[in-house]
């Protein structure tokens, strides 16, 4: 009798705690799911079309004040203030779509070492990869 209630409140507790771990969603974003992202082909990698579709659609998205481009409060901190500045080559502060797909592109150079044209998982998970996917994301 004992035994059984004993076992029985086991089970239970194991339940809650299995319930209240989601270890997986705590996790920050890997290479893999950084590719599942950005990778509308499905082929496990990324190529500069798919990144310049995402980048697009960001863009989009955080041009709040629709003058046609991003300025460093829109970016949100996706640029340093040296890096808004050396993606902004007419110098007015700001990032058009074309400037902004440039900065996106030269990251996209930089995580990809073997210049294949795609980046694969561990591409994106390398510090390039990364600064390219908080640019984007
Ligand atoms: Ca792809
Ligand atoms: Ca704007
Ligand atoms: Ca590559």
């Amino acid at each position: 009798m004992t035994l059984r209630f004993i076992s029985g409140f086991a089970a239970v507790t194991l339940a809650v705690c299995g319930l209240s771990a989601p270890a997986a969603l705590a996790k920050p974003m890997g290479g893999a799911s950084a590719v599942k992202m950005i990778d509308t082909d499905n082929d496990g990698t990324v190529d500069m079309k798919e990144v310049e579709a995402v980048a697009s659609a960001t863009f989009d998205r955080l041009e709040k004040d629709a003058d046609g481009t991003l300025d460093a409060r829109e970016l949100k901190g996706r640029l340093s203030q040296a890096g808004v500045k050396r993606a902004d080559p007419d110098s007015d502060g700001t990032l058009d779509k074309k400037e902004y797909l440039a900065a996106v592109g030269e990251r996209f150079k930089m995580a990809d070492p073997d210049n294949d044209g795609t980046l694969d998982a561990k591409e994106l998970n390398s510090k390039a990869g990364k600064a390219l996917i908080a640019l984007i994301k």
